[in-house]
């Protein structure tokens, strides 16, 4: 069988870091044929048309075919997991208000078109920002579409978090488990290690603190901006690679022995309000996020987890009032 995915933004940064690891087999496993459909704006389409040419360039054995679209209906067509990577970014001078709107114009008719003509076992991962609210937008314009396939992603923030306690505790990122995002994928995200291990160690018995709330959750909630300072540009592959990891651990499945984060629809788990696309700890297995349940929430966790879903609240409510949802 051959899995069709369609991205979205293809022709952007992430976009390119993200093209070449699902052609290659990264994502969906060695053994799974993919077909390309790239869907941009008419602006971006002869970019496209270049990474679609490089792409050929690789010769990758997995690759049935790349497509190249600038409307929604046909770029979704067929799609058996979509990845919605371009979005409106916040430019000078705009308002919180004009951003949700003008990503409404963009996510709400792709989830139109989602609805109208995606396989039936789509899968779709929401990355451009603002992620959480911009996939509740696709979501609420596709109602025959399951809602729980309708996810944002807060792997980067994951990853990130991982990096940051590998780094301060001098363990491989291999020997953490179990560490947690949760909320929206902003600055208000929580990145909890209250319940991680490091080396089958509690992990916030190896860390001050100090460290925790001075540098932990700061420099983690705030990794995008330090890499546009040192960059001079946002980070792409390493957003491509959560991406990328986020999609395989959805379909392929979470490993027994920890969980990841990402933000799905809320059952009401944790006290957060259900329908809200909030991050969690989660566990994939037969293809479905499940939301690791009965995890003793401190009350310094629980103030974190609640600031981060007020917020989602707030942008729920300002979509809803704008007529976006
Ligand atoms: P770029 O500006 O390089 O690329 C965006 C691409 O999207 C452009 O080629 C543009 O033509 C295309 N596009 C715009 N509107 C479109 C539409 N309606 N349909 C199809 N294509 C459209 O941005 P890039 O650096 O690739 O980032 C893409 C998005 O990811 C941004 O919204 C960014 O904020 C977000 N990010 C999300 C992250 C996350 O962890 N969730 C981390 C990285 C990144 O900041």
């Amino acid at each position: 069988m051959t899995v069709n995915v369609t991205v979205t933004g293809a022709a952007g940064q992430i976009g390119y870091a993200l093209l070449f690891r699902i052609a290659s087999g990264q994502m969906l496993g060695a053994d799974t044929k993919v077909r390309l459909k790239l869907l941009e704006i008419p602006q971006g389409v002869k970019a496209a048309e270049g990474t679609a040419m490089e792409l050929d360039d690789c010769a990758f054995p997995l690759l049935e075919g790349i497509d190249i679209y600038d409307n929604p209906a046909e770029g979704f067509e067929g799609a058996n997991v979509a990845l919605l990577v371009g979005a409106r970014p916040r430019t000078k001078g705009m308002e919180r208000g004009d951003l949700l709107e003008a990503n409404g114009g963009i996510f709400g008719p792709q989830g139109e078109a989602l609805n109208a003509g995606a396989a039936d076992d789509v899968r779709v991962l929401v990355v451009g920002n603002p992620a959480n609210t911009n996939a509740l937008i696709a979501q609420q314009h596709a109602p025959d579409i399951p809602a729980e396939r309708f996810t944002a992603m807060t792997r980067l923030d994951h990853n990130r978090a991982l990096a940051q306690l590998s780094t301060k505790t001098g363990a491989p990122v291999s020997a953490i488990k179990n560490l947690t995002i949760w909320g929206n994928h902003s600055a208000t995200q929580y990145p909890d290690l209250f319940h991680a291990s490091v080396a089958g160690k509690p992990a916030a018995d190896l860390v001050e603190q100090s460290w925790l709330e001075g540098d932990f959750i700061p420099t983690v909630a705030k990794r995008g901006a330090a890499i546009i300072e040192a960059r001079g540009a946002s980070s792409a592959a390493s957003a491509a690679n959560a991406a990328v990891d986020h999609v395989h651990d959805w379909v392929l499945g979470t490993s027994a022995d920890s969980w990841t984060s990402a933000a799905i629809p809320s059952d009401g788990s944790y006290g957060v309000p259900e329908g809200l696309i909030s991050s969690f700890p989660v566990r994939s297995s037969g293809g479905a996020w499940e939301i690791v349940q009965g995890l003793e929430i401190n009350e310094f966790s629980r103030a974190k987890i609640d600031a981060s879903v007020a917020e989602l609240t707030e942008e729920r409510d300002a979509v809803a009032k704008l007529g976006l949802i």
